[in-house]
């Protein structure tokens, strides 16, 4: 028995129902009515969707010539179609997930691990761990201990990330006098975090700020730099060459925080170029400032890039925007500094956080009561 499926236009729904009745009959049953109009500017039509279950029906010319009869291909009613689609989106997604974890879970078996230490491999590679560096960090924390309890397992590996995630003082706290350079890719909020900084200097240490920005590349950016310092009514400098730099920088004898905003830069060449530039002021520090929402393979990328610079700490923002936070793990290996804040928003200044160890590696190994029931399941 096949199902037939029409749709039926007409001015008003009376006559459209008058159509349908006139072409599959009174036991036609009527799917759906909705208004359309076709292009931006056409009269508005009343759809029906009508279907029959027998093919027993001959059309009354007179009434189908009344109104436009168009067959057309099977469509469920609207409500139903965004259904199926979240259904279907589920279950990809769900497929995705399983597929992963499976796909993990045998990786973790093909290195030959014990069970728990299989699993948690996956854990961390579901993490967004690099494969080298979780095995990396199961196999030393299996070291002397063929078969550990997963919890002595887990805590071995936390030691290990905790050697290489280190927090350190948030820069805005008050200390001696200082100028900081913040450089990194573009985009990735080095300049919104410079204005935090400054923002939590000025309300929570009361200490004199000044900005300097380089970025003159870009169209614009010093204008953003320029704004943040009318906000917060601190000076702020532009410089383009290395002697205006430095001369900003005696300009700024009196703040107690100098910080230098700079242009991301995608060759090699003009990152040096830059470095030299802001290098060139004495006792400058440099902040690198890395994207923690860019996958572990870019971020790899971006803090090899940057290690030739040698900056003295690291700073991830855009965690709100993080699948997977893993991949700042080996951002962090690779440039082997201290994470002072952390971002998670566009708010100035509220989305900036000084790290604690625990915040930090919690943060990119999940926390035990959820890795427990997975780890427990296959360590016994
Ligand atoms: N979601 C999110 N967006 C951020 C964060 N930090 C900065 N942004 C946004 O990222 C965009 C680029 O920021 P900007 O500071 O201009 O980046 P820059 O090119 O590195 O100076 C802007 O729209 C910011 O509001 C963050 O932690 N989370
Ligand atoms: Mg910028």
């Amino acid at each position: 028995m096949t199902a037939m499926i029409r749709t039926f236009r007409a001015p008003d729904a009376r006559s459209a129902l008058a159509a349908v009745k006139a072409a599959l009959g009174g036991e036609a049953v009527i799917l759906g009515t909705k208004e359309v109009r076709s292009g931006f500017f056409g009269r508005a039509e009343v759809e029906v969707t009508a279907a029959l279950s027998h093919e027993t029906v001959t059309p009354a010319p007179a009434a189908a010539a009344a109104v436009a009869v168009k067959q057309v291909t099977v469509q469920p009613p609207p409500a139903l179609t965004d259904e199926v689609i979240s259904l279907r989106s589920t279950l990809e997604q769900m497929r995705h997930e399983l597929r992963t974890v499976a796909d993990n879970a045998r990786a973790g078996q093909q290195l030959q691990l014990p069970p728990a230490a299989a699993s948690l491999f996956g854990h961390l590679v579901d993490r967004g761990i690099e494969h080298g560096l979780a095995e990396e960090l199961v196999r030393l924390a299996l070291d002397g201990a063929p078969t550990p309890h997963p919890m002595h397992l887990w805590a071995r590996v936390r030691e290990r990330v905790a050697e290489r995630l280190v927090p350190s003082r948030a820069p805005w706290l008050p200390d001696r006098r200082r100028v900081i350079a913040l450089v990194g890719p573009t985009g990735i909020g080095k300049t919104t975090t410079l204005a935090k900084i400054a923002a939590r200097a000025l309300m929570e240490s009361a200490s004199k700020v000044a900005l300097i920005t380089v970025d003159t590349y870009r169209v614009g950016a010093s204008d953003q730099l320029a704004r943040y310092g009318e906000i917060m009514r601190v000076p702020t400098f532009v410089a383009t060459t290395a002697v205006e730099l430095n001369r900003a920088v005696e300009r700024c004898a009196s703040a107690e925080l100098v910080l230098i905003d700079t242009a991301g830069r995608s060759l090699n060449e003009a990152v040096a170029q830059q470095a030299a530039m802001v290098r060139s002021i004495p006792g400058v520090q440099l902040y690198l400032v890395l994207s923690a929402a860019t996958g572990a393979r870019e971020l790899a990328a971006s803090a090899e890039r940057y290690r030739a610079l040698n900056p003295q700490r690291l700073i991830f923002t855009k965690l709100d925007e993080a699948a997977a936070p893993g991949g700042v793990l080996s951002a962090s290996i690779r440039i082997g500094k201290p994470v002072p804040c952390l971002a998670d928003g566009q708010r100035v200044p509220e989305d900036l956080h000084p790290t604690t160890e625990t915040g930090l590696i919690d943060w990119v190994l999940g926390q035990w009561n959820a890795v427990e029931p997975a780890l427990r399941a296959v360590g016994r």
